[in-house]
């Protein structure tokens, strides 16, 4: 059913207050502080490419979205210059690792291996699929460290399973867990959906949507392209997570993609405003 909760229509800063995760909170004082709701998607396999993008982008963005296992020749360095990168541009990191398994794998997915994703990331993101088990067990390294989980309750892709009632319990299982389950990975706002009539009036998820472009509608494997304002404005998105629309086809190209995260920035920031002054 419809949400009744407002909770989208108000600032970020003011937003950022009734949040009781840190992760939560400290993401939206950024974009409040910033002035940006812009997340940028660094997928990129060299990691010199990976941190001149971000070091670029720094300026412009809320939050950087890494995908770490794409990373050739990976060295623990590479998390350490990321975390100077987060300080000196004020921005959050926001490991996009999908877990998907079973509550002790995912536990060990996330605090061990390779690349021991909770001792840095802020904010990663689950599959509902395996139930709340995959929460309890993700929350278990997660929360302790003043981490927030994502839910993915609506993919960007043409087909996608996620829809329906996957997506409405995608949103009770979040409820029973709000103090790590953050928000989702969703194209629109997800506050009230399944909930009981006068349930759920003042909850506040941050909705995180990728598949945002300006310029293309998708590409040859079935994303989908949206602009800024149709997801901020009309469908009351919080964050826009932009890849390709940002780092472009030229990795090279340093001044291009400072110039597109400014475009992106200026987008999505406008957007915003009109929605909370509608
Ligand atoms: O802007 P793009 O299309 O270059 O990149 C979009 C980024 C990619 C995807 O792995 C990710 O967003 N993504 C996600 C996330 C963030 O979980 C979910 C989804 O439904 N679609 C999607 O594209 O890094």
């Amino acid at each position: 059913m419809a949400s009744t909760s407002t909770a989208y229509k108000r600032s970020y800063g003011d937003r950022a207050k009734a949040q009781s995760n840190p992760a939560a909170r400290a993401l939206l004082e950024t974009m409040e502080r910033k002035k940006t709701n812009l997340c940028v998607s660094v997928d990129t396999v060299k990691p010199a490419d990976f941190l001149a993008i971000i070091d670029a982008v720094g300026p412009y963005i809320c939050l950087i979205k890494t995908h770490i296992d794409i990373l050739e020749d990976f060295e623990w360095s590479i998390i350490e210059r990321l975390e100077e990168l987060a300080k000196k541009h004020d921005f959050l990191i926001f490991e996009d690792r999908k877990f998907a398994d079973i509550g002790n794998t995912v536990a060990m997915q996330y605090a061990a291996g390779v690349y021991k994703i909770a001792s840095w990331a802020h904010i990663t993101n689950a599959h509902p699929v395996p139930g709340p088990s995959i929460v309890k067990g993700l929350s278990s390294i997660g929360f302790p460290l003043q981490r927030g989980l994502l839910l993915l309750a609506e993919m960007s892709t043409a087909g996608a399973l996620t829809k329906g009632t996957y997506t409405e319990e995608a949103v009770q299982m979040a409820r029973v867990h709000n103090d790590f389950v953050i928000g989702f990975i969703a194209q629109r706002r997800m506050n009230g959906i399944g909930a009981a009539p006068g349930e759920a009036q003042d909850e506040d998820f941050i909705i995180l949507t990728p598949g945002v472009g300006l310029e293309a509608k998708g590409d040859a494997m079935g994303q989908q392209y949206r602009t800024p304002r149709e997801v901020v404005l009309e469908s009351g998105c919080d964050v826009i997570i932009v890849g390709r629309g940002v780092y472009g086809k030229d990795l090279s190209d340093i001044d291009g993609i400072r110039a597109r995260a400014e475009r992106y920035r200026g987008e999505g920031w406008s957007a915003y405003l009109e929605r909370i002054a509608s």
